[in-house]
């Protein structure tokens, strides 16, 4: 008979040590294969969120009723971009590479956010994006940062400052709607009753229905759970909502005592699973643009190929003692850094 000693030492060991002491888990680690596997999953569905992300809005730019406003809208689209790379890059160092990555969604076997299916129909709507989206997004995210895995947590502190601009941006856009003309606040009104429920929705499911839930928080993946984190975004808006004089567009939303919370309607998952199935109101044609626009910007992946392949032959050519002074220097000139 032979008896199995456990070794402490055993890579397994130390993957749940580190775990059990908050330490984060970094690209070279040992790590369970469905460890891996889920994080692949949930890094690649928040990377393509992001540049799913800036269809809806981008919509808006050449429309945007100032210089101001779309200088503004033109920027948080392009932070958008650069959450995508943030994102693609950690998922890069789980060994997927992002061709695969953009080929999955672009076939439709990676998800991107739900909400990103939903028409940006009036001006009030990049306002409402702002506020509700980006507010979930933030609320979902900011626990994110201590997330296990070392280079998603990393990815996120900076996306999350980032977020926190967008959140302000689009609450003093609706602020300044709010407050204008009658026509004006009916706008804002207007947008905040179509992205309330879908901005709920953006949590996933409930507790009790969310398959990966439980195993994502044994492995400090999630720090909480959906319904946890929806419930907290209720919270935090209820107040914003008075402020910016906006209704919540849910009757049954109220201060519960005795919970300590809002409490609130119920959602309507039949409509989230529709959307999930690809039948919300701009799935195909959010898939069709971004399809587009990766062979449109073929011929860009190609000269950067092109010129990365010749830099790094000159890099060959460098001479080592002067690329070391350069590192020392922190990238400054000799001058700046003497
Ligand atoms: N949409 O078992 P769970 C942004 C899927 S923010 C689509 O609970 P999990 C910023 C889920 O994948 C938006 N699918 O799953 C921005 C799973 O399906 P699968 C992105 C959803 O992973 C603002 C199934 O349902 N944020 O982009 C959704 O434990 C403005 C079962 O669900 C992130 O991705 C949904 N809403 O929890 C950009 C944050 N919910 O894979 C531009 C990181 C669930 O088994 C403009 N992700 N599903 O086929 C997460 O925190 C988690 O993945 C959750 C879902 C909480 C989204």
């Amino acid at each position: 008979m032979t008896t199995t000693v456990p070794d402490a030492q055993a890579p397994e060991a130390v993957f749940d040590a580190a775990l059990a002491a908050d330490e984060r888990i970094e690209p070279r680690d040992w790590m369970p294969d469905a460890y891996r596997a889920t994080l692949v999953r949930q890094i690649a569905q928040h990377a393509h969120s992001e540049i799913i992300g800036m269809q809806p809005e981008a919509n808006w730019i050449t429309r945007a009723p100032s210089l101001r406003r779309k200088a503004i809208l033109m920027a948080k689209v392009q932070d958008e971009a650069g959450h995508g790379l943030y994102l693609y890059s950690a998922a890069e160092t789980l060994g997927t590479g992002r061709e695969e990555l953009l080929d999955k969604l672009h076939s439709g076997r990676q998800r991107y956010s739900s909400i990103f299916n939903y028409p940006t129909l009036t001006w009030a709507d990049v306002g409402a994006i702002g506020w509700l989206v980006d507010g979930a997004a933030i609320t979902n995210q900011v626990p994110l940062c201590r997330c296990s895995y070392g280079p998603y947590a990393r990815a996120m502190i900076r996306i999350c400052k980032e977020e926190s601009f967008h959140q302000r941006q689009g609450y003093e856009l609706l602020l300044a709607l709010s407050r204008g003309t009658e026509a004006q606040h009916a706008m804002a009104q207007d947008a905040v009753n179509r992205w309330w429920w879908p901005s709920l929705m953006m949590f996933g499911p409930p507790d009790d229905a969310s398959a990966h839930s439980a195993q994502s928080m044994a492995w400090k993946i999630k720090r909480h759970s959906n319904d946890e984190l929806r419930q907290r975004f209720v919270d935090i808006c209820v107040p914003q909502a008075e402020s910016l004089g906006l209704t919540l567009p849910d009757p049954d939303l109220r201060w519960n005592e005795q919970r300590g919370h809002h409490d609130f309607g119920a959602i309507d998952w039949d409509e989230f699973h529709e959307v999930l199935r690809g039948n919300g109101p701009c799935n195909e044609q959010r898939i069709e643009r971004r399809r587009r626009a990766h062979e449109e910007g073929a011929w860009v992946r190609e000269a950067a190929a092109a010129y990365a392949a010749k830099h790094d032959g000159h890099h060959g050519t460098h001479d080592k003692h002067a690329e070391h002074t350069e590192h020392d220097n922190h990238g400054k000139p000799e001058e700046a850094a003497a």
